[in-house]
């Protein structure tokens, strides 16, 4: 019998340790605050927004909080909502997000911003033949929208499907600006004495007939040029042009010269080049 007990009591202390850790318990140590934990403070309408509570003890550990034990406010609810429990960015704005738990509160300031308008973002230059160095070549974007776009996750490529850059997150193309991708910095940079905005993407340009692109986050095609009829695996299309334009001889750029966007080769011209501007 009494080994019995023994065995027993053994299992009561594996299954039921000293609940240090448990709420509510002796040796649990006082809760000081809690504290909303989000990645960014800037989201865009419709997402939601990841934010999560931690739970601050006297002994300076934390831990996150339950999350149906967080009372979630938005001092806006224009601005983010929510959806359950979790906030969701519902419209742009700036906006406080509280949570409460017990007497304890937190509260984070955010901003919300329209979804990027990719639609706004053209080629506009795109240095195919360079004068000296081959791999001075760069391609030129514009953003001819009012607003700041961030271009993470869009990306170049070329038609011949070799080369590809990725926007690094947290590019962001100012509202009416022109951004510069280089194939090669230095070589740019011997060029025009003066360093891109974007590191070296490696994208190697045709000079007798490529097609440049620029893609969304979703793979889709925001703009496209078809340079000397375009690369053979992906020739200009009907309705772009009856002959084989835009072109630009050694040294010169294929530049797109108005803002309105016809997505044919009559909105380019062969120019000296201006990266940048
Ligand atoms: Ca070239
Ligand atoms: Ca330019």
């Amino acid at each position: 019998m009494r080994t019995l007990i023994a065995v027993v009591c053994m299992l009561c202390s594996c299954a039921y340790p000293a609940a240090s850790n448990y709420p509510g318990s002796e040796s649990e140590p006082s809760i000081t605050g809690i504290e909303i934990i989000i990645p960014t403070r800037e989201f865009i309408v419709g997402n939601d927004i990841p934010a999560t509570c931690v739970i601050l003890y006297m002994d300076g550990t934390r831990k996150e909080a339950f999350s149906d034990s967080i009372h979630w406010e938005c001092s806006d609810e224009k601005v983010c909502a929510f959806v359950g429990n979790a906030p969701r960015a519902v419209g742009r704005g700036s906006a406080v997000l509280y949570a409460s738990m017990e007497s304890f509160t937190d509260a984070k300031s955010i901003s919300v911003i329209a979804p990027p308008d990719y639609g706004k973002i053209l080629i506009s230059e795109v240095y195919y033949d360079p004068a000296q160095l081959a791999d001075a070549e760069f391609i030129e974007l514009w953003n001819t929208s009012d607003d700041d776009i961030d271009l993470s996750g869009c990306a170049m490529a070329e038609g011949g499907g070799l080369y590809s850059f990725t926007f690094p997150q947290s590019t962001h193309i100012s509202a009416h600006h022109k951004i510069v991708i280089p194939r090669n910095k230095e070589s740019f940079f011997e060029e025009f004495q003066f360093y891109p905005d974007l590191p070296s993407s490696g994208i190697t340009l045709g000079n007798s007939g490529e097609t440049v692109y620029l893609t969304k986050p979703d793979g889709t095609i925001v703009d496209i040029v078809f340079l000397e009829g375009g690369d053979v695996n992906y020739p200009q299309p009907d309705g772009w042009c009856t002959s084989k334009l835009p072109n630009a001889s050694k040294g010169y750029s294929v530049m797109r010269t108005r803002s309105e966007d016809t997505n044919t080769c009559l909105d380019f011209e062969s120019k000296t080049p201006t990266p940048g501007y």
